[in-house]
């Protein structure tokens, strides 16, 4: 209350803030939302690099399943890499957060809490070495995207080029901390092996093909550029395994209704909230060092060989997601359901995985595989979901090889024209050299590679001299795929035709033909 000039003003009371989520707070929600599990009874025996949304809607979600089921200390101690947002999300929250799961019926809320710890690397870098040295961790899981390797995706070899790689290497001997995550993992790993601490398994859980194996080459790599490191190398050999695996679930960026909707439904304010869509797919390879959650339990599937399963996700869904984003936002469509909700994308689309992609595929025994293509249309057309084209967009340069360019080989080395894959890498080329919408509108290019891509395009005129500069950045293209005239035709056509006709006309004449 408040006296001014002599009146009293009364101000209405302003209705309770709610509080936010917590284990203190965590029994006032109502118990379906809960967490399946005691978080409090939980213990540190997974290590987490790269703790965004994708990991707490995915990953977290299967183990908190397999604990329920089966047991086990598997709680998750979750490490960010470039910031500290989501530790100062989750550390209030006791690492609690909410999971929304989105379709067209409505929204389902679950209270994940496999969460137990949370560590930004760049201020404790020692803490990350001393877990990842700890007996009681037994699998460290990362998902720090195509990019978080710092290699290059055709030889797999690590960029020692890099600053960063250039850094870790030079002050590994003297215990500087590590800027990247492979440097991060061997420093981990050799005081692990001081420690005598006992076998552990490195599980990629990014968007690469054959991610274990490409994860494997860079940590011996880097022990090998190492003054006297090939006693850790062999070290490294004979204790550590790391399988590959394939992870599925579309996660968009979370946006301020979403944290609003959670706050309506739990009652409580959550700053950790992430959403997704119902349907979540995980396909490991079972080679374990030292134990691992039951997640068969969860419902993924564990395997000898994830590699049939990995080429037809990254080929099918994410080389269509892409193909979608650069088409999507050089017309406008803010979100991929408004780009597939556009008939002539969606059967462009349809074609692009029929057409191109199936062919190239060793589908796994007993897969159904048409079905997976319908099912994919019907997750992109998910109305609530409303993941930003733009968001897919990013970093083009590492997604490209392993999303379109592997198709694009394989078709025509079997003698066919993958000519929907070859307008989805000219639609790249246009957005990346051109960094505007067709009406205009800037686009933002975030990409570790856009200021090369924005120089090496900036005196190409017409769009055969774009294509001939881009398809000279061997990062994205190596040196095979450019010296096939074929490609460079299909890629020229569909960059003239999106120059001069749009992308309707450029997406007719493609199905068209
Ligand atoms: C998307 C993926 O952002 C992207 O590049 O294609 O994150 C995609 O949503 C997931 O791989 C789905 O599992």
């Amino acid at each position: 209350m408040a006296a001014r000039g002599g009146d009293v003003m009364t101000t209405p009371t302003p209705p309770e803030a709610p509080g936010r989520l917590s284990l203190a707070t965590l029994p006032s929600v109502e118990r379906r939302h809960r967490p399946l599990v005691d978080p409090a009874s939980l213990g540190v025996g997974i290590v987490h690099l790269g703790i965004g949304a994708f990991h707490r809607a995915h990953q977290a979600v299967y183990t908190e399943d397999a604990v329920a089921a089966a047991g086990g200390d598997w709680g998750i101690c979750g490490v960010t890499q470039r910031s500290r947002t989501v530790v100062d999300q989750l550390g209030p929250q006791d690492g609690l957060y909410t999971v929304l799961a989105h379709d067209a019926a409505g929204s389902e809320a679950r209270v994940v809490g496999a969460v137990r710890e949370l560590v930004f690397a760049g201020e404790a870098p020692d803490r990350l070495r001393e877990l990842l040295a700890a007996p009681t961790t037994r699998v460290v899981t990362l998902t720090v995207t195509e990019k978080g390797y710092r290699h290059d995706p055709a030889t797999g070899r690590l960029r020692r080029g890099d600053p960063d790689v250039a850094a870790d290497l030079d002050g590994f001997a003297a215990g500087r901390a590590p800027r990247t995550v492979v440097g991060q993992l061997v420093a981990g790993l050799a005081a692990r092996r001081d420690a005598d601490a006992g076998p552990l398994t490195l599980l990629s859980c990014d968007n690469l093909p054959a991610n274990g194996a490409v994860l494997r080459g860079l940590v011996a790599e880097f022990c090998d550029a190492l003054p006297a490191g090939d006693a850790l190398r062999a070290w490294v050999e004979e204790s550590v395994r790391f399988p590959s695996s394939m992870v599925d679930r579309i996660v968009p960026a979370t946006t301020a209704a979403d944290r609003d909707e959670a706050q309506r439904l739990l009652g409580l304010r959550d700053e950790g909230v992430v959403v997704t869509e119902p349907f979540r797919q995980w396909v490991v390879e079972d080679d374990f060092a030292a134990g691992r959650p039951a997640w068969e339990r969860a419902g993924a599937v564990l395997t000898d060989d994830v590699a049939p399963f990995e080429a037809m996700k990254l080929r099918l869904l994410n080389g269509s997601h892409s193909t979608l984003a650069y088409l999507g936002v050089l017309a406008g469509h803010e979100h991929v359901a408004d780009a597939v909700a556009d008939e002539g994308i969606a059967a462009l689309v349809a074609r692009l995985m029929a057409h191109d992609v199936e062919p190239t595929l060793a589908v796994p025994a007993g897969f159904d595989v048409a079905r997976y293509q319908q099912d994919l249309l019907d997750r992109f057309a998910n109305p609530a979901l409303r993941h930003r084209t733009l968001q897919i967009a990013m970093d083009g340069s590492q997604k490209l090889p392993q999303r379109l360019l592997g198709t694009i080989s394989d078709a025509l080395a079997a003698g066919r024209e993958p000519r929907v894959a070859c307008l989805g890498v000219a639609a790249w080329m246009r957005y990346v050299s051109t960094a505007r919408s067709e009406t205009g509108v800037p686009l933002p290019v975030d990409d570790p590679l856009a200021a090369h891509l924005a120089e090496v395009t900036a005196g190409a005129g017409s769009p055969g001299a774009v294509a001939d500069a881009l398809l000279g950045v061997p990062e994205v293209f190596g040196t095979a795929l450019p010296a096939d005239d074929r490609f460079r035709a299909l890629v020229g056509e569909s960059l003239e035709a999106l120059t001069r006709d749009g992308v309707a006309g450029a997406v007719r004449e493609t199905v068209a033909g």
